[in-house]
This record gives C-alpha cells, structure tokens and sequence, in this order.
C-alpha cells in the first residue's frame, strides 16, 4: 500500500470507529450522518456529488433522470421558500449554498483533506476562491448574460464585469497550478462551474484564457470528477441554456 492509499485507509477506518463526539466534530473526523443532496443535471448540486466522490464520503443523491421540472419539484417539496440546487438535508437540517455545505463537511468530517494547511498563504487564497466562485464570478458572470438577453451592451462596463473577473482567475493560474495553491483543494471544486458557464454561454471569450482551459482539462480529468459525471450527470447535459449569439464586448475598460 502506498503512502496516500494507507493514510486514506487510516482515515476511514478511523472515521468508522470514532463517534460523532465533540471531540471527533473539531477534529473533522466525525463520521458522515445521513446527507440527501437534491440535484438538479449540470447544476451547482455536482460540486457537492464532486467533493463526496472526492472524500470517499456516503451521500444520497434525489434527483429524477432526464427531468429538471421534477428534480425541481423534490426541492421545492422540502424547501419552499428558497428552491435551489443544491439543497441539502444533513442530519435533519435543510442547507442551501455550496460553499458553505463544503467549508461544513469539510470542518466537521474531511480530516484535512481538500484544504492547504491552515498556516500556509494557500489557506487565504483557497478560501478567497472559494467565495469568489459565488460572490463576484457567479454573481457577474449571471448578471451580464441577463443583462445582454434584455439589450446586447455596445461597449464594456465601467464596473467589473464577466471579462474582468475571469481574467482575474486566470491571472492567479500563471504562478499555480491549482485555486487550491500547490495542491487541488475544494476551492477548485467552487471554481469549476462558474467558469464553465461563462465560457459554455459564451459571456467571455474562452480563447483568452489559456491558464483557465488547462485546469480545465486536468480538474474534469480527476476520477473523483468522471464519477460524479456517471451517477449525478449519467445522460450528458440536461435542459442547457441557449450561449449568448457574440460574447460580451472585450477589451479595456
Ligand atoms: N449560491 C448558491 C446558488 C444556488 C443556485 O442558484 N442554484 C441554481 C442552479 S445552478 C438554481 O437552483 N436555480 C434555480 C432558480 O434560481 O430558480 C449556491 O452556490 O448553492
């Protein structure tokens, strides 16, 4: 056995033996208490499906196969009030935000994994990015593609826009090879859908950004990624929303 097949060996066994005491909870070594992710095809619920896969952690996984208004239907069966996916049930609690389920998982059962060490300059970055997915590139990147549905812009925004946060990305992708720093950490799993919907809608130019198409192709590479592909995406894309006919226009502000 190799050193990262006997310490993951390690950890399982550890986590099967531990109770989900205080103790076993602060250390991140509680073992996983029932979680039911409700998943919607090619949504934001396949980071957490990812993260399971990657954590070799237990999960349930409702959605109906084909069918987004059904899927769609089980959320708002549990969770009226805000319908999104994901929305989870973990231990009896109905959760929504795919950062915040991750950062939790990862506190309470991911016995270090997927996070730079807590004394590293990764740390702060990997968490940077880890909001960033959501709060400034989700966030812009969905604006403008409403934005540009209603009335094609004719020129850049003075504020930052699609383009500007992308290139942000990309910029800290020429010193690593990761969003997680040296190593792939759950940042990478935040960053991938964002980007892969400005770039799929056509809200940026993707061939301006060759840093972010090499991560790219080695984060969808991981077999933590294709099993997710398999259980929580078995059909391809499902009800894709239609690209932009030109992207956003480009260039300096
Ligand atoms: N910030 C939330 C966003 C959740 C979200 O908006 N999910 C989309 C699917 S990718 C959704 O359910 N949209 C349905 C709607 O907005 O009505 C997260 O990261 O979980």
């Amino acid at each position: 056995m190799n050193k990262l097949s006997s310490s993951i060996a390690g950890f399982l066994l550890a986590s099967f033996f531990i109770a989900a005491t205080p103790a076993a909870i602060a250390q991140g070594v509680a073992p996983m208490p029932e979680f039911t992710i409700y998943h919607l095809e090619g949504r934001r619920s396949e980071r957490l499906v990812w993260l399971m896969e990657e954590l070799g952690l237990p999960y349930e996984l409702e959605f109906t196969r084909g069918d987004l208004a059904a899927s769609m239907a089980a959320i708002r069966a549990i969770n009226p009030d805000m319908p999104v996916a994901p929305t989870v049930v973990y231990d009896g609690q109905v959760l929504v935000e795919s950062g915040a389920i991750i950062e939790m998982i990862l506190a309470r059962h991911g016995g270090g994994q997927l996070v730079p060490p807590l004394e590293s300059p990764d740390f702060a970055t990997h968490l940077m990015w880890i909001h960033y997915s959501e709060g400034s590139l989700a966030a812009r990147a969905i604006a403008d593609y409403r934005v540009w549905q209603i009335q094609p812009p004719t020129a850049r925004s003075p504020l930052v826009d699609s383009e500007a946060v992308v290139q942000f990305a990309e910029n800290f992708l020429d010193g690593k090879p990761w969003f997680g720093g040296e190593e792939f950490s759950a940042a990478d799993i935040m960053m991938l859908f964002p980007l892969n919907f400005a770039f799929v809608l056509n809200i940026v130019d993707s061939e301006q950004f060759p840093n972010i198409n090499a991560w790219m192709e080695k984060v969808t590479a991981r077999p933590a990624y294709q099993a997710m592909l398999d259980k929580a995406r078995p059909d391809g894309m499902v009800g894709s929303l239609p690209p932009l006919p030109s992207h956003a226009p480009s260039g300096p502000r």
